[in-house]
């Protein structure tokens, strides 16, 4: 039986990779020289997409398939898949939501601990011999007991405050309405009283055209210069040159982030300051959280094509 041609966005480990040249025709785009008539040569017999959270499928990529039924998302993020020109043809998106929560938790609870507590630094300390030559390391700051705030109260935001609440910190958190099964922590109205309520501020919702840049100006400047951001969301979450000037400049004192602007390109502007932790969006990158994503974006496929319901549908 002729195999479903699928068109491969980016690269996937090896066990993944595996299971899906079985199951499929796999076309992969992300090693195409020419990708405009890499899609214009294979695009009319692809059915499906398996993309990445980062890479998504825009508008231009859709209209190039026209036999495409399913874009199945490895992440949970799904803010660069075009929903309207999927929703226009009847396209269906999967993403791979709960897999990934605990392991997304855990790193952004790691970079607040890693960059209060000077770890990475501590580290050079020793390797470099200034521990020997200089004496001490430089005293860093307390975590426990200190105030943090959650900006986006979902899956993600929940496993952060959970965790925050175990270091004995007051969490507040802000979402578009109280959450009932967060009422163990404070609610506040908006970003800007969240912010100036904590010490540890992290940006754990899902990125929309509604939230681009919802942490701006005004919202670092409530978090002030002893306070410190942590970006395990998207990018577009926050305002990045807000926030290069504040960091620059000391309104802002710190800043832990997972992800940026034109990533794996950065901001230069970053590289420079020694008052950010940079992280190459690592967040779900586990062995078991990726081999459950890689997993999870393969059922949604088979479901799709063999007519079942699908296991994590978006639209
Ligand atoms: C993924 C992410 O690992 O889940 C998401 O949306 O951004 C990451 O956790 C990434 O999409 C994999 O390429």
């Amino acid at each position: 039986m002729t195999k479903v041609e699928l068109l491969q966005v980016g690269p996937y480990p090896s066990w993944d990779e595996g299971p899906l040249n079985e199951t499929f025709t796999v076309h992969r785009y992300f090693e195409a020289e020419d990708q405009v008539a890499f899609l214009a040569r294979h695009g009319k017999s692809i059915r499906a997409i398996a993309t990445r959270g980062e890479m998504g499928a825009d508008r231009q990529m859709i209209d190039a398939l026209p036999a495409l039924e399913i874009i199945s998302v490895y992440g949970v993020g799904y803010d660069a898949v075009d929903l309207d020109a999927a929703a226009e043809r009847g396209i269906r998106v999967t993403n791979t939501p709960d897999v990934l929560t605990r392991d997304v938790a855990d790193l952004g609870v790691a970079m607040m601990l890693a960059h209060s507590r000077g770890i990475i630094g501590a580290e050079a300390w020793v390797k470099d011999g200034d521990w020997q030559k200089r004496g001490l390391y430089p005293l860093k700051t307390r975590v426990h007991g200190k105030r943090a705030g959650i900006l986006g109260m979902g899956r993600i935001g929940f496993e952060v405050a959970r965790r925050l609440a175990a270091f004995d910190m007051d969490v507040v958190y802000s979402d578009l309405r109280p959450r009932e099964f967060a009422d163990a922590w404070q609610f506040a109205a908006d970003p800007i009283t969240l912010a100036s309520q904590c010490d540890f501020l992290f940006v754990t919702l899902a990125a929309t055209p509604a939230t681009r840049h919802i942490v701006g100006r005004d919202v670092i400047e409530a978090l002030g210069p002893q306070g410190m951001v942590i970006n395990i969301s998207r990018a577009s979450n926050i305002d990045e040159n807000a926030l290069l000037d504040a960091l620059e400049d000391g309104r802002l004192g710190s800043a832990a982030l997972d992800v940026f602007e034109g990533e794996p390109a950065l901001n230069q502007r970053f590289l420079q300051l020694d008052n950010v932790l940079l992280q190459p969006h690592h967040a779900s990158g586990t062995v078991e959280t990726r081999k459950a994503m890689g997993k999870l974006v393969r059922d949604n496929l088979v479901a799709h094509f063999e007519g079942q319901a699908l296991p994590t549908p978006v639209n």
